[in-house]
C-alpha cells in the first residue's frame, strides 16, 4: 500500500521537475533541508499539503509569507477559469494565472491547475453560442489553455462541478450541447494537450457516501472502462465543524479501488463568527480527521485549504455570519487547527521544554512549620567557575505565605513571586563557596518550598 504512494509522490516530482531546470535546485534543497512548517511533514508523508491563491493574495507580504512557508503546492483560486483566461471567443489572458504560476515556481511549489470546463464563472458567450459550437468552442479553450501551460502544471482540474446537488449531471451549455460525453471529451482534449498533467473531476458534496458521490463513482467507473484518460477525483471538502462524513474514508478508498488518485482539493471547516473556543477545538478535531483520512488512504495525493487564512477565506462572502474556516486566524497566527494538522502529520506540537538547570548554582531549601508559620532557609552554592558578586534570587512562594521577615537577605515582595537580594556583607560567593539566608513566614496550611530558584536570571539546579 506504501509503495502506491510513494511511487506517486514520486511521478509528482517528477512533474514538478520537468518544470524547468531553475526548479530542481529548488526543490532538491527544499527536500534536503530541515525544515518546519506544514509541507515539510506532509512531503515526509509522501502527499502534500496545498493552497489556493488568487492574484491579489500575491501583494499580501504577510499571507505569502505564510503561504511560501508552509505549503507545497498551489491552485489558482480564480485565475485559471475561462471568464479569465478567454473572457471573449478566442482571446486569451493568461496574465494573473502566469502570475500563480511564477510565484509558485520561485517556491518551490507545485501547482493544481483550476479549471478548464465549469459551468460557473463561465463567459456569457459560452452560453450563448449555438449549441452546434460549443463543442468546438471548449475544445479550443483546453487546448490552448493546457497547451500555455503544459508542463507546469501537476494537475488539471478538467471538469469542476458536473453534479447537481441531487447527483444529476448539471444541464449546463456543455450538457445540453452535447450530452453527458462532453466529460470524455473534455478529459481527451486535456490528455493531448498536457499528456503529464493529471487529469482530474473535482466537486464538492462528495467527500462521503451520498448520492451526489454515487454518482460520481458511476460516471468515473464507465470513464475507466471506456480508456478515458482520467487520473484523480477532487473532494472539494467545504466543511461544516463537527460535519466530516463518517464514511469519508471508506469513500476515498472505493475511488481508489477504480485505479485512481484522490486529492482533498478545497479544504476548509467554516462556523459562526465570532468563533467560539469549542467551535474551533471542533475544527481541530475535523482537520485532524480529515488529514488523517488521507494518510490511511495510499492513494490520497494531498490536502489543500481553500485560501490561506480567514481573512482571505470566501466563506465570510458566501455564508454571511460564517467564517474562521482555515487553519490560519485574521491575522495569519495558528489556530488550534494548524497544531492538530501538524500532529496528524506526524508533527510534534509539544510546548518548549524549560532550559535545563544551569550548572552555575544549587539551591537547597529546609522549612520548619508549625500551625500557622514557618522559618526557611536556604542556600545558594555557586557552583559555576567564576565568582559572584551580588546575587539576586528569584522564587514562588506557595499560595497563603506571607513573608514577616528575613535574615541575611532583603526580599520584597512578601507574597506570590519574590526576589531575595543579598545584603551587604553576602554579595560575593566565590566558585566552590555558598551562602545562606532565610525567613519567617506566615501560612494559612501549604507549608510547601519553592519549586523553582532563579539566581541573576539564570535557573538552578
Ligand atoms: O474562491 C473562489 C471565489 O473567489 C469565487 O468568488 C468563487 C466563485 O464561484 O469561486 C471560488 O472558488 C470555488 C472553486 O473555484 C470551486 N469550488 C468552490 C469554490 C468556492 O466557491
Amino acid at each position: 500500500m506504501f509503495t502506491t504512494r510513494t511511487a506517486r509522490a514520486g511521478l509528482a516530482a517528477t512533474a514538478a521537475l520537468t518544470v524547468g531546470g531553475l526548479l530542481l535546485a529548488g526543490v532538491t534543497s527544499e527536500a534536503g533541508a530541515a525544515g518546519t512548517g506544514l509541507k515539510t511533514l506532509a512531503e515526509a508523508k509522501n502527499i502534500y499539503f496545498g493552497t489556493a491563491l488568487t492574484q491579489s493574495n500575491l501583494s499580501n507580504s504577510t499571507l505569502t509569507a505564510v503561504a511560501g512557508a508552509q505549503f507545497d503546492m498551489v491552485t489558482p483560486g480564480n485565475e485559471m477559469k475561462w471568464d479569465t483566461t478567454e473572457p471573449s471567443n478566442g482571446t486569451y489572458n493568461f496574465g494573473p494565472g502566469d502570475q500563480i504560476v511564477s510565484f509558485a515556481q520561485s517556491h518551490s511549489m507545485r501547482i493544481r491547475g483550476h479549471n478548464l470546463v465549469w459551468h460557473s464563472q463561465l463567459p456569457s458567450w459560452v452560453s450563448s453560442l449555438p449549441s452546434n459550437q460549443v463543442q468546438a468552442a471548449m475544445e479550443a479553450h483546453i487546448t490552448t489553455e493546457a497547451t500555455h501551460y503544459k508542463g507546469k502544471l501537476y494537475a488539471w482540474d478538467v471538469v469542476n462541478e458536473p453534479f447537481d446537488d441531487s447527483g444529476n449531471l448539471r444541464t449546463d451549455a456543455f450538457y445540453n450541447a452535447m450530452g453527458s460525453g462532453y466529460i470524455a471529451d473534455a478529459l481527451r482534449t486535456a490528455h493531448a494537450a498536457d499528456p503529464n498533467a493529471k487529469l482530474y473531476l473535482n466537486d464538492y458534496n462528495i467527500e462521503g457516501q451520498n448520492a451526489k458521490s454515487d454518482a460520481m463513482y458511476q460516471l468515473v467507473s464507465q470513464l475507466k472502462a471506456q480508456g478515458v484518460p482520467i487520473d484523480g477525483i477532487g473532494l472539494e471538502s467545504h466543511f461544516i465543524v463537527g460535519q466530516v462524513p463518517s464514511s469519508m474514508r471508506a469513500n476515498m478508498q472505493r475511488f481508489a479501488a477504480l485505479g485512481l488518485d484522490v486529492a482533498i482539493t478545497e479544504l476548509d471547516d467554516r462556523m459562526q463568527t465570532p468563533a467560539s473556543n469549542a467551535n474551533l477545538a471542533q475544527q481541530a478535531t475535523d482537520y485532524a480527521a480529515v488529514v488523517a483520512n488521507c494518510l490511511a488512504v495510499p492513494r490520497c495525493v494531498g490536502v489543500s485549504q481553500w485560501g490561506v487564512g480567514d481573512a482571505d477565506s470566501w466563506i465570510p462572502g458566501a455564508f454571511p455570519g460564517q467564517g474562521a474556516a482555515t487553519m490560519y486566524d485574521n491575522n495569519y497566527q495558528p489556530k488550534p487547527a494548524y497544531n492538530s494538522t501538524a500532529t496528524a502529520l506526524g508533527g510534534s506540537t509539544t510546548t518548549t521544554p524549560p532550559p535545563p538547570p544551569s550548572s552555575t548554582c544549587k539551591v537547597t531549601d529546609t522549612v520548619n512549620a508549625w500551625n500557622t508559620g514557618l522559618t526557611e532557609s536556604i542556600t545558594i552554592t555557586n557552583t559555576g567557575s567564576s565568582a559572584i558578586s551580588g546575587w539576586s534570587l528569584a522564587f514562588t512562594l506557595a499560595g497563603g505565605q506571607a513573608i514577616t521577615s528575613a535574615w541575611n537577605a532583603t526580599i520584597a515582595p512578601s507574597t506570590g513571586a519574590v526576589t531575595a537580594k543579598n545584603v551587604n556583607y553576602n554579595g560575593s560567593v566565590a566558585p566552590g563557596a555558598s551562602v545562606s539566608f532565610g525567613f519567617q513566614a506566615s501560612h494559612t496550611g501549604d507549608t510547601s518550598t519553592p519549586g523553582d530558584f532563579t539566581l541573576n536570571g539564570t535557573r538552578c539546579a
